[in-house]
């Protein structure tokens, strides 16, 4: 549907945008964070969704210049966010193909310094984990990442691109309890059973929980009940343009 040619031009002429979704707290309603989303807008405003453009890039070798651009707008509207008063960490999506060598690592370091951001500030959400989970270098390049001070989040946990596998062999600080077994939970016992189950473990290894794809107070309620920590979804917000955060975050309570 995208070519790579396309993807690069996209990407070199800024068509390539970090929006971003806002992260509550169960227990107080608070936004604490934000889940950095890449969207990219053609000349004509229709939208390329990233589960078409991510895998061309990647499969092209432009993972690396994608996630850097994500981590670069991520740290400059944590700054401007900051300034108004939001301390947010921000979350930004890395794959197997992001995970090449410890020269990555540094960079990803070097880029957050240039923006005078601390790493305790972000979070790397680790997606597709085939590519990494069985590689040497993929799991010393997340120590690395881990012990430079990033957060490393398992993303879409419970599916089959997360397993129980990379939970015991990578520094997770964050479980994020895939939307698939959120919608459904209130009526569907087997799925509340996942996400218990997922709680427990999360507990037992100290990593914090978010909930994704919350959409209705009811979910929110149960998710409180069983001691999920954030929840992430469009009960609170859809992922918006940096500059539309601050209205998006005011209308939410
Ligand atoms: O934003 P949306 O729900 O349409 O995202 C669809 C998928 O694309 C999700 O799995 C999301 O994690 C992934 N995605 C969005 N932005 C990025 C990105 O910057 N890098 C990677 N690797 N995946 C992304
Ligand atoms: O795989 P990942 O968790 O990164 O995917 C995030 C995707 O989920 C984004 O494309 C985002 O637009 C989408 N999303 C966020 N909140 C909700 C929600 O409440 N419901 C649904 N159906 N999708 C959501
Ligand atoms: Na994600
Ligand atoms: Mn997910």
């Amino acid at each position: 549907q995208v070519s790579l040619e396309d993807a690069r031009l996209a990407l070199s002429r800024g068509d390539i945008q970090a929006w971003f979704q806002p992260q509550a707290e169960f227990h107080n309603g608070k936004i604490v964070g934000v889940e950095a989303l890449a969207r990219w807008r053609l000349a004509d405003g229709r939208m390329v969704p990233p589960t078409v453009f991510v895998p061309v890039m990647e499969a092209g070798g432009l993972a690396d210049e994608l996630t850097s651009l994500m981590l670069v707008q991520a740290c400059a509207w944590s700054k401007r966010w900051a300034a108004r008063g939001l301390s947010l960490k921000v979350s930004v999506n890395v794959s197997g193909h992001n995970l090449t060598g410890p020269e990555v690592a540094d960079r990803y370091e070097d880029i957050l310094r240039e923006h005078g951001l601390k790493p305790d500030q972000v979070v790397l959400e680790i997606t597709e984990s085939s590519v990494m989970s069985d590689t040497a270098r993929g799991l010393g390049m997340l120590a690395r990442l881990r012990l430079k001070g990033f957060g490393l989040s398992v993303d879409d946990f419970g599916t089959g691109y997360s397993s129980l596998s990379q939970l015991s062999q990578i520094p997770f600080t964050e479980l994020k309890i895939d939307r698939g077994f959120v919608s459904g939970a209130t009526v569907q016992p087997r799925k509340r059973a996942m996400i218990e189950t997922s709680l427990d473990l999360a507990r037992k290894l100290g990593l914090d929980v978010v909930a994704e794809g919350v959409e209705t107070e009811e979910e929110w309620q149960l998710l409180a009940q069983l001691g999920c920590d954030v929840a992430q979804g469009y009960l609170i917000a859809a992922p918006v343009p940096g500059e539309q955060l601050h209205d998006a975050i005011q209308r939410w309570r």
